[in-house]
């Protein structure tokens, strides 16, 4: 995706540099190859969003710099963010991650396993020292995070996924720890609990915004704009919004749609049709006209929070996320 306004904001960029050196040193440890397994895709970059929304959200009310412990919040959650990937880099047997070899196809799944727990618990070390609220509440999203994903799986290659499934689903997977990155940057910050609220909305109806514009973009961006194969939710069995809003259609395509997927496609051209049939019809647009609404009610959740600075570039990137979806 490109890169966010959020980031833009002045100062955010000296932030992330403290969030970085911060979550470096979070994974180091005793034992070298460890170190190595946990700071793999640490080090191999990630855009750091859920950080900079923590930090975001505490400048409404600190500006920049914000408190040591912002920073930790914020490394808490990104952890949470890698480690995440770790597991889920497992079940897709992939074989790249942030443009590098993901830890399972370098180091195999065992590795890749236990090096992920290890991150979600100095992820969980970090959000005890912040006080039991946000170490509950980390605990809470972990969870959250399950359940999106076991959600997605009983639908895997079935196309008469519903839309309530596939929104309770991007809502665990992803909204819900956009939700805690914010809540944290409220809580540890110091915002009054009517602006944590407040927070907490933004950050989930700004997660749901961006999975869906990155569902869209896995339909129609090219290979080179993903920096990874098009079409790879289809042809692995997750059907997102676009494809569901196109299955829906009643006519020729999405009979056709209807009828290659269900399976496994394995084939590029198989890929490309499916693609194709999606692009030519409603889908991709009613999917747009939902990631907006999401995107605007994100921005109506910011009258809760303080007017400054941060509160501006919040606004512009949830107003911004569909933008880096190419026309
Ligand atoms: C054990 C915490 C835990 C989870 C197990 C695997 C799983 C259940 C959940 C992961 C679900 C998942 C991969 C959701 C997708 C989230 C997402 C949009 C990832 C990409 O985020 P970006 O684009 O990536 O912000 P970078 O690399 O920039 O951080």
């Amino acid at each position: 995706m490109a890169p966010s306004p959020l980031l833009a904001l002045p100062g955010m960029g000296d932030e992330l540099v403290r969030v970085e050196a911060a979550l470096r040193a979070s994974v180091l440890t005793g034992d070298p190859h460890l170190t190595e397994l946990a700071s793999h895709l640490i080090e191999a970059g990630g855009k750091r969003l859920r950080p900079a929304l923590a930090v975001a959200i505490g400048a409404c009310i600190q500006g920049v710099p914000v408190s040591d412990e912002i920073i930790l919040g914020g490394v808490s959650v990104e952890l949470v963010q890698v480690g995440s990937l770790y597991h889920d880099d497992v079940m897709d047997e992939a074989e790249t991650r942030r443009g590098v070899e993901s830890v399972n196809f370098r180091f195999g799944n065992l590795r890749a396993i236990l090096s992920g727990d290890y991150l979600l618990a100095k992820a969980s070390e970090i959000a005890a020292g912040l006080g039991t609220e946000v170490a509950g509440l980390l605990a809470q999203t972990i969870g959250h995070l399950c359940e999106g994903q076991v959600r997605e799986l009983q639908t895997v290659f079935d196309v008469e996924r519903t839309e309530p499934a596939y929104l309770g689903s991007i809502a665990g997977k992803t909204a819900s720890l956009f939700a805690a990155a914010c809540r944290i940057g409220g809580i540890v910050g110091g915002l009054d609990r009517p602006a944590i609220e407040a927070a907490t909305v933004f950050g989930d109806r700004f997660g749901m915004a961006f999975q869906i514009v990155d569902d869209i973009l896995d339909v129609v961006a090219t290979e080179e704009e993903l920096g990874k194969p098009s079409g790879h939710d289809m042809a692995e069995g997750i059907y997102t919004l676009p494809v569901l809003r196109a299955l829906h259609v009643g006519d020729d395509a999405a009979a056709e749609l209807r009828e290659l997927l269900g399976r496994p496609l394995t084939e590029t051209a198989e890929i490309e049709r499916a693609r194709k049939l999606v692009k030519a019809g409603p889908g991709v647009e009613q999917a747009v006209t939902l990631a907006r609404r999401y995107g605007d009610e994100a921005v109506t959740a910011l009258d809760g929070l303080p007017r400054s600075a941060a509160s501006e570039h919040l606004a512009a990137a949830a107003a911004g996320l569909i933008d880096s979806i190419p026309r």
